[in-house]
């Protein structure tokens, strides 16, 4: 930071904002977390200055000696952490991961079938906007409308009907495990390529707290940022007969030289995810999200499905009278970070909708247990029920910062 300060003052006063920002408020963002400073340490390493287009031992610039054996250890670690035949640790980022998938897989006009991003689902799985939904003939399935839940006998049936040549299960507001063996058998009888997008849930996989993809799944895409606490980047895993058409549809594919500073940072977060300190910290996300999700109910916010499996919660303010938009604004200028997000079948516009979305991975990874998830909860009803009530909000957002103050954040100092 002394070099930073010095060369440009300006950006370093934003950083140490932004580090202040991290550290003083309940960050409940469900694709966010905190990585650890050694992840952290890797990140902003020499390595960012390193070309290696290619793969260990077949790269396209020399000077490779110890980047092939970085990139070889993370592709053993996420192996051997996952279960996976093979892993590409390359791609950029989560949507650039599954554009490689397609590459791999389908020529442009090939149907393929995902959850709708209304109903839960990512961009990439085929949404209309998306590359994936236009380049491609995109099938998306839904939530049934009485339980919000995925009806497999739905996606079975829309599989049956319109032979999709890959079926991608996943998404981003997904509260409830994800039933991948019974995907894996719709995806079997009808042909197509079965993608396991495990994002949001890659850290609660590995420490094996929920059902892992890896035995059922062609490939299984994850970003590495997320509940898995690594830096921001993608992965792919997948069985071994599709290894070459997936490293080819990475590089040369789609991109060019990979990023070795996060292939080491995300070197370190997979080892970090292989202790035993990691596996209770899992268990934990999911024992906070729970509790949250009871506090809220307790406290008349309709949920989702009602509650939660995982790290994420979805919440339809509908019955407390405000848009997810406005709570959202409200909860920030309170100390609560989140994000406005549509519901399924949500009667409102994307970039206002009805609901927020809640996750409890960085929370935990800071050590709040159920107590503060009560708290969060407490505070959270009183803001929303009082949006413009800003004395309410900066009395909130010092007690936030008082309860922060006793979990520090880990990788800042400030
Ligand atoms: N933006 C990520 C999320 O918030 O879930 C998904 O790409």
């Amino acid at each position: 930071m002394t070099a930073l300060s010095s060369v440009d003052p300006e950006i370093a006063d934003l950083l140490a904002l932004e580090a202040r920002r991290q550290s003083d408020k309940v960050r409940l963002i469900a694709s966010e977390n905190y990585v650890s400073k050694a992840v952290l340490a890797a990140t902003g390493s020499v390595l960012t200055n390193k070309y290696s287009e290619g793969y260990a031992g077949k790269r396209y610039y020399e000077g490779q000696q110890y980047i092939d054996a970085v990139e070889s250890i993370c592709i053993s670690r996420a192996k051997s952490l996952f279960g996976a035949d093979h892993a590409n640790v390359q791609p950029y980022s989560g949507s650039p991961a599954n554009l490689a998938v397609y590459f791999a897989f389908c020529k442009p006009g090939d149907t393929v079938m995902g959850l709708g991003l209304p109903a839960g689902g990512h961009l990439t799985h085929g949404w209309n906007v998306s590359i994936s939904g236009t380049y491609f003939r995109a099938v998306q399935y839904g939530v049934r409308k009485d339980t919000h839940r995925i009806d497999l006998d739905e996606v079975r049936d829309l599989a049956r009907k319109e032979k999709p040549r890959l079926l991608f299960a996943g998404g981003t507001a997904v509260p409830r495990t994800i039933e991948f063996a019974a995907y894996a058998e719709i995806a079997r009888e009808v042909g197509a390529i079965f993608v396991a997008d495990i994002a949001h849930i890659s850290g609660l996989v590995a420490a094996g707290v929920h059902p892992s993809p890896v035995p059922h799944a062609d490939v299984v895409s994850t970003t590495t940022h997320k509940t898995l606490r690594g830096p921001r980047g993608g992965m792919l895993m997948c069985k071994e007969t599709h290894a070459k058409a997936i490293d080819r549809a990475v590089f040369p594919g789609l991109q060019g030289g990979p990023h070795n500073h996060t292939t080491a940072a995300l070197a370190v977060a997979l080892r970090e995810a292989a202790t035993q300190e990691f596996q209770k910290y899992a268990v934990q996300i999911v024992a906070n999200a729970k509790a949250l999700a009871a506090a809220m109910n307790d406290r008349g916010f309709t949920l989702i499905t009602g509650g939660t499996d995982n790290h994420l919660i979805l919440c339809d303010l509908t019955s407390k009278n405000i848009s997810g938009k406005i709570a959202a604004k409200a909860l920030d200028a309170a100390g609560i970070e989140l994000n406005y997000n549509s519901v399924p079948f949500d009667t409102r516009k994307p970039f206002d909708p009805s609901g927020i979305r809640i996750g409890t991975a960085a929370v935990t990874t800071r050590g709040f247990r159920e107590p503060e998830m009560v708290q969060i909860a407490e505070w959270m009803a009183q803001v929303v029920a009082a949006p413009a009530d800003e004395p309410l909000h900066r009395r909130i957002a010092g007690e936030i910062r008082e309860l922060c103050a006793k979990f520090p954040a880990p990788g800042i100092d400030c």
